[in-house]
């Protein structure tokens, strides 16, 4: 079993990474304890910095994960500020902010940053595409889950476990998978 320290104080990302990660036999533990979170316009420096900040402060392999939404119709708004716009208004006043918009598009982001110590960080991206939905609708996930439509159907109305297979978060794992693997394979060649 292979072990990752993942540095995130959110029980909803925490818990999907776990699960997506252990059919892999890559046991995911949490650190509550933050990392200094760069102001950028980008979600992949953040994550890079994040990463490479918590494996030479822990000294063991950290995994961070920088995500935000980005809706077309607000310039791409809140994208890397998403956690402090959830935190100062929520998803009642966004969708209050998309009245009046006919164009729903936006898309979720999650940057993995994976960092061993001394060595570089790796950063690995995964996008999903969707909508806003035009009320909220669904208990299950968090954040933005209940007003982000992906083929029809809110992530919060989708369920862990489907959202788990085609989220965001997904894509970036699996892009760092598809890494891990290859490393294992081939110990020298790489990073
Ligand atoms: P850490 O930095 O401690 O990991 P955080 O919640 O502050 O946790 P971010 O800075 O990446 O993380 O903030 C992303 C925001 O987007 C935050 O409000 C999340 O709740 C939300 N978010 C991230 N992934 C999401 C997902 O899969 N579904 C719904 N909302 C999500």
């Amino acid at each position: 079993m292979h072990k990752v320290v993942f540095v995130t104080g959110n029980e909803g990302k925490f818990a999907e990474v776990r699960d997506i990660l252990k059919p892999f036999g890559i046991e995911v533990i949490q650190d509550k304890n933050g990392y200094p979170e760069l102001q950028e316009d980008e979600l992949e420096p953040i994550a890079a910095y994040g990463a490479q900040y918590a494996a030479n402060k822990l000294k063991m392999p950290a995994m961070v994960d920088d995500s935000g939404i980005f809706i077309k119709a607000l310039n791409g708004f809140p994208g890397p500020y998403s956690r402090f716009v959830e935190d100062k208004l929520g998803n009642s006043k966004v969708l209050k902010l998309m009245e009046g918009e006919t164009d729903r598009t936006a898309y979720f982001k999650t940057v993995i940053g994976y960092c061993e110590p001394g060595k570089e960080p790796l950063v690995f991206p995964g996008v999903v595409e969707g909508k806003i939905a035009y009320e909220e609708r669904g208990t299950g996930g968090f954040g933005y889950d209940p007003i982000f439509e992906y083929q029809g159907v809110t992530f919060g109305e989708l369920g862990d476990a489907e959202k788990n297979k085609v989220s965001h978060r997904r894509r970036a794992i699996d892009s760092f998978l598809e890494w891990f693997k290859d490393k294992l394979e081939n110990p020298e060649s790489k990073n």
